[in-house]
């Protein structure tokens, strides 16, 4: 099993898992504001010109030769990708900014893949596929409804602004999506689960929002 040759470095921080639960109990950083989203920042976010790293603490190292992407669940054609392969899928290039939860932004990002939209025409989602699961190698999940994972500016991303996205912003691939707070774009994918059911992540079942938009502010699950 190619599993064997992943290696993850670190471990689950604890005290920042504890922390942000905090922040969303306290309900911080809210100012109760939405912005339509014709305005670029949305509310409560600061712009920063460098991309901080946000993770659990465990880095997983993922072997080109060991790295796998699983896309299955309620589809017609389900696919287990080797590195080569995906690298063969039709390839975009597009630039978005990134909000984050913890009140940074970032403008123009410049990311490299393949579209959703490419993997959505490769699988083919059923009819009753609603949501679609993010399983990454570090352990954390994530859940986007389709609808949203379909958007036309959502990308499995191997480079950013140039260059391979190292190991520390969720390289050699990960999932991109400019519309949601940041959280929901999962580092080290693994798998893409598309699904009849809602299954909430790892900060969507400790008290962050299910949906996460950052325009009305739903940084936290209380709410709507
Ligand atoms: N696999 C994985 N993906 C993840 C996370 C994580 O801990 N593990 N953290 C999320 C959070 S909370 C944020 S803000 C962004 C941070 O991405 P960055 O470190 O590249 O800025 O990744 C998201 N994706
Ligand atoms: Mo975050």
């Amino acid at each position: 099993m190619a599993d064997d040759d992943v290696t993850l470095y670190g471990g689950l921080k604890d005290k920042l898992v504890d922390s942000k639960q905090k922040w969303a109990e306290e309900g911080r950083l809210l100012t109760g504001k939405t912005a339509p989203p014709s305005e670029r920042l949305p509310p409560g976010q600061r712009q920063v010109e460098t991309w901080p790293v946000l993770d659990l603490g465990i880095k997983p190292e993922i072997p080109i030769h060991a790295w796998r992407l699983f896309v299955d669940g309620e589809v017609e054609a389900p696919v287990t990708l080797k590195w080569d392969e995906f690298r063969a899928l039709p390839r975009t290039a597009l630039m978005t900014d990134i909000h984050c939860v913890t009140a940074w932004s970032r403008y123009d990002n410049k990311w490299e893949g393949v579209t959703a939209r490419a993997l959505i025409a490769l699988v083919k989602p059923k009819a009753s596929a609603q949501h679609v699961i993010f399983h990454s190698y570090d352990t954390y999940k994530t859940n986007v409804p389709l609808a949203d994972f379909a958007a036309e500016d959502v990308m499995l991303a191997w480079s950013w602004n140039g260059e391979p996205i190292g190991r520390e912003h969720g390289g050699p691939l990960r999932v991109v999506i400019p519309k949601l707070y940041f959280w929901k774009s999962a580092k080290w994918i693994k798998r893409i689960e598309f699904s009849v059911f809602d299954k909430p992540g790892f900060w969507e079942t400790r008290g962050y929002h299910n949906y996460g938009d950052p325009w009305r502010e739903q940084r936290y699950d209380e709410e709507d």
